[in-house]
């Protein structure tokens, strides 16, 4: 059988994870074993090895409903099981988000979020923080029956009252595109579960791949943390046709409100128009059906407003079955595969770009601060060579001499340290008025208040005016950091230049930090819920608030989160920003320290003259050494780096 594109394009792509997390491994550990390494830098370099190792890949299946999600990620992962694992069937099958992942060291398990937490405001992120709001299945991975019996959750519903179903924002009378069945009774089916997470050891999902299946029939707009949250951090979105509906007036608004012009951009959005198998007329020449296809093709191309060569004709069923009987010429026929190179292609290239240069400011950044503590140490030693070498042969006075001029300095030095104190106290002053704009107790009452507001408004325009104002205040407390950052930045500055005089630090400028990027994610974020809220507040009714609530709920989650970022990054930064000087510091003492001891040493007995002489020669050499060994470990990790560009799975194995 063919092998299969995509599992090639993964493996070879954690094969190059993990070859980078060795090399950083490696770097790692000779940072230690030379003693280079402090415990900043030890924990810069286990966050990148933990970020390499849990690094995950998001890839998710949008469509209206039953146009064939499911089948798909059957045919596409889940084919060696030589079953229909996930339910796929007529009319609605998938009722909640599920998400198929594989958490190490976690028992293979189906968890489930049951539907009444959306009468609450609490988002999903949150409640998986919590586990034991949440019902867990364990799932036998041996037997495929058993795994089928499991999986069947995932389209379970219940019978409730209509009154029950728009408490949780599933119901509204007024609304004719409601995504339940009602009954004559009066009770309508609403799903049992609100989202799903199958923890399965499955090969591609222990490699850090995640699948989202979605439900269609609109329900993608009633849970926002689907809008807000999962799509916009899908690394690959496919959208579903189906040849046999042709493109519906929902299938373009579920692509328009959820896809399509989301952030502006089209990488990584797949358009998939499956079921092809029922243009395969057997009256008809193989030429007929292909021209029927194409045809197909370039109209659904045309409605989406995309190029003809992005919409990919596949029979999923067709694919799935001939995969579980190895039938090549049907896997041919159902192009799966095209689709499935495809998807690798836009996948795996454009995440290892992400992880390439995260990883690779980080070890420069590393790199260059190891690199400076030992020049300064290499110019230390030679500068002590020096004047031990000008020593030789000098009488006892011109000891005296230096011994005094080292004694000076090291007053000098003093008197320095006790500046660059009154500047740490006056640093830490400044640091706290940028963490009171920053600080996360703040947020969490303009939450609050918005929440207050929002509840309290009666109309349309007050809950808007209550939401436009949380994303005013957001943004103000990040400007007002911004200036803060500035007036850190300009007194390091001045204290750079001043190190860079008097003691040569080598840095003459303090890092930059720009809060551009969190601007950015308010503004996207803001733009997520007016493009949402301009078609859901049109038909503001009181059902609707509990929907307009949550949305509110997952925004504000989301800034929080941006916050946190924030805080984080701007924690990492003062830390920076203030490193070299104490290194600076240290060493300065350090060598003060050394060339003191040394010249008593001498003063004793000017025979130690030529050992300490000797000594320092070998301090130089070795210094020399580590300094080439810093070079060609980072030369090591450049090249692995560099193989992100060649992702073609032959280059890897050859
Ligand atoms: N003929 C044909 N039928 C297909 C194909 N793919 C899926 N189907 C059928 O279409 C129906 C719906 O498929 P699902 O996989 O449940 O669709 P879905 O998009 O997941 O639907 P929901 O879960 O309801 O949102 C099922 O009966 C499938 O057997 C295909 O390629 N060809
Ligand atoms: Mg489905």
């Amino acid at each position: 059988m063919a092998h299969d594109d995509l599992v090639t394009h993964f493996e070879a792509y954690s094969a190059w994870r993990s070859r980078l997390s060795n090399n950083v491994g490696d770097f790692r550990k000779w940072l230690n074993e030379q003693e280079l390494s402090d415990a900043q830098t030890d924990l810069r370099i286990q966050h990148l090895l933990d970020r390499l190792h849990d690094d995950k890949l998001n890839v998710a299946f949008v469509a209206e409903f039953s146009r064939g999600k499911s089948e798909l990620i059957n045919a596409i992962f889940f084919a060696d099981y030589g079953q229909r694992l996930l339910p796929s069937s007529a009319g609605r099958t998938t009722m909640c988000p599920t998400e198929l992942m594989y958490e190490e060291g976690r028992e293979p398990c189906i968890q489930l979020l049951p539907i009444e937490t959306r009468a609450a405001d609490t988002t999903t992120t949150e409640y998986k923080r919590y586990l034991d709001e949440w019902k867990i299945v364990p799932i036998d991975i041996k037997s495929s029956d058993t795994l089928v019996d499991a999986f069947m959750q995932v389209s379970q519903t219940k019978r409730v009252s209509m009154a029950e179903a728009a408490r949780y924002g599933l119901y509204n009378e007024k609304d004719e595109n409601n995504i339940v069945t009602v009954h004559g009774d009066g009770t309508v089916d609403i799903p049992c579960w609100r989202h799903a997470i199958i923890n399965f050891p499955h090969p591609l999902l222990k490699q850090g791949l995640v699948i989202l299946d979605t439900p269609g029939l609109n329900a993608i707009g009633t849970e926002p943390e689907l809008t807000l949250n999962l799509l916009p951090n899908a690394h690959a979105v496919l959208f579903i046709l189906a040849a046999d509906t042709g493109v519906t007036k929902s299938d373009i608004e579920v692509w328009r409100n959820h896809i399509g012009n989301h952030q502006g951009h089209q990488k990584g959005r797949l358009v998939v128009l499956n079921k092809i198998d029922g243009l395969w007329d057997g009256l008809k020449s193989d030429e007929e059906i292909e021209r029927e296809i194409d045809k197909q093709v370039s109209i659904s191309a045309n409605l989406l407003g995309v190029k003809p060569a992005h919409v990919f004709p596949v029979s999923a069923q067709k694919g799935l079955l001939a995969k579980i009987n190895h039938d090549e010429p049907l896997l041919e026929k159902s192009r799966l595969l095209a689709l499935e190179k495809s998807l690798s292609e836009e996948l795996i290239p454009s995440k290892q770009e992400i992880v390439r240069d995260n990883t690779q400011g980080e070890i420069e950044h590393i790199e260059e601060s190891i690199r400076s503590i030992l020049d300064a140490r290499l110019s230390g030693v030679r500068e002590q060579l020096e004047e031990l070498l000008g020593l030789r042969g000098k009488n006892e006075d011109v000891i005296e001499h230096m011994m005094s001029k080292v004694k000076q300095d090291k007053e000098d030095f003093e008197k320095g340290l006790q500046r660059f104190q009154a500047l740490r106290s006056v640093f830490s002053q400044q640091t706290n008025i940028l963490f009171a704009h920053l600080g996360m107790d703040a947020l969490r009452s303009e939450v609050k208040n918005t929440r207050i507001a929002m509840a309290e408004a009666r109309f349309t325009k007050g809950m808007l005016d209550a939401m436009n104002q949380f994303f005013i205040d957001a943004n103000e407390n990040i400007t007002q950091s911004a200036k803060q950052i500035e007036e850190i930045k300009g007194m390091m500055g001045a204290m750079y230049k001043k190190f860079n005089a008097d003691h040569g630090l080598s840095q003459t400028a303090p890092a930059p930090f720009s809060t551009l990027k969190y601007h950015k994610e308010i503004a996207r974020l803001e733009k997520a819920y007016t493009e949402h809220f301009s078609t859901v507040l049109n038909m503001l009714t009181h059902e609707k608030l509990s929907l307009t609530t949550k949305f509110f709920e997952t925004l504000a989650n989301r800034v929080v989160h941006i916050y946190e970022v924030a805080n984080q990054d701007v924690g990492n930064w003062l830390k920076a920003i203030m490193a070299p000087m104490e290194t600076q510091v240290r060493e300065h003492q350090l060598h003060l320290r050394r060339r003191l001891e040394s010249i008593k040493r001498i003063h004793k007995a000017t025979d130690t003259l030529e050992d300490r002489i000797t000594e320092l020669q070998h301090m130089e050499t070795s210094i020399l050494k580590q300094l080439h060994d810093l070079f060609l470990l980072q030369q090591h990790i450049a090249n692995s780096l560099a193989y992100a560009q060649e992702s073609q799975p032959a280059a890897v194995s050859a």
